[in-house]
């Protein structure tokens, strides 16, 4: 008998779309599902006809979080040597743009997961937070640091220490989504961004996203001399002279990825 995949995966023109598929366990991220999640996002990152991938849950949930069940019986070395936070890692080094388009929870580990990515679409019946506090723990795959750095101390705080939720609009406020869109077309709008992205200048896609990342890991000097290696690196890419030609002649770009 074959099992049901945890993620299934589509394509849609230049975008590999990842579905999380536990709906019965609110998409709980078990070792296994988080293993097919981010054995997906490998082969993605590698298959040249893709440009940008988006990850989802369905229309009612994007993910509760760990799986409590799972966890509750471990011990601190079986949390330490399960292998569990590499897999989250495994996210960061997907090179390609990652679109998570949120609609229903965002819990938990499954909030770090959204916040693990580089946008975040949110459907008007998105709620994102860290409710460990009620199970004796606290974040333990980025969310006290990742949720820090977007919406400050003090909030980060109060959803941290007091399991405050946010609601879709609350979340645009505070910047951790890019945009909140009525729940129907949640995925449609994080589809369209990605396409976007996926059609642009390949190499310069990938560099953006590193120098962007680049930032909430360093000082504004090291961060800005990093830049500008990377500004200078595009100037031996084929899409440089191409993008500016194109510009010049008034036509459109076509890019070579390289
Ligand atoms: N795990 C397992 N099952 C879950 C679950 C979860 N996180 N969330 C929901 N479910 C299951 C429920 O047990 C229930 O199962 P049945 O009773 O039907 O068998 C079913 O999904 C539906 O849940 P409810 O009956 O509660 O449905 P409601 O609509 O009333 O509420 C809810 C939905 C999502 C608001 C609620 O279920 C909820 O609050 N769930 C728990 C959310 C939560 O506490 N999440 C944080 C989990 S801790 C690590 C790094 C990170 C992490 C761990 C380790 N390392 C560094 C190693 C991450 C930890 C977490 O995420």
């Amino acid at each position: 008998m074959t099992e049901t995949p945890l993620v299934l995966v589509e394509k849609h023109d230049r975008v590999g779309l990842v579905r999380l598929n536990n709906p019965k366990a609110y998409n709980a991220l078990s070792p296994e599902l988080l293993a097919q999640l981010m054995d997906a996002l490998a082969a993605l990152d590698a298959d040249p006809e893709v440009g940008a991938i988006v990850i989802t849950g369905s229309e009612k949930i994007f993910a509760a979080g760990a799986d409590i069940k799972a966890m509750s019986q471990a011990s601190a070395m079986d949390m330490l040597l399960s292998g569990y936070v590499d897999l989250f890692d495994r996210l960061q080094a997907v090179r390609k743009p990652v679109i998570a388009a949120v609609a229903g929870w965002a819990l938990g580990g499954g909030f770090e997961l959204a916040m693990a990515c580089d946008m975040i679409v949110a459907a008007e019946n998105a709620r994102f937070g860290q409710p460990e506090i009620n199970l004796g723990v606290i974040p333990g795959a980025g969310g006290t640091q990742r949720l820090t750095r977007t919406v400050g101390k003090y909030l980060a705080m109060e959803m941290v220490l007091n399991d405050r939720r946010l609601t879709a609009e609350e979340a645009a406020r505070f910047g951790l989504v890019n945009r909140v869109v009525p729940t129907e077309q949640y995925l449609d709008e994080a589809l369209k961004l990605a396409q976007a992205i996926a059609q642009r200048a390949p190499v310069a896609v990938r560099l953006g996203k590193e120098a962007v990342n680049y930032a909430l890991e360093s000082t504004l000097s090291a961060g800005l001399a990093y830049e500008r290696r990377l500004f200078y690196l595009l100037f031996a890419s084929e899409d440089q002279s191409e993008g500016m030609d194109a510009f010049l002649n008034k036509r459109q770009p076509r890019w070579q990825g390289r």
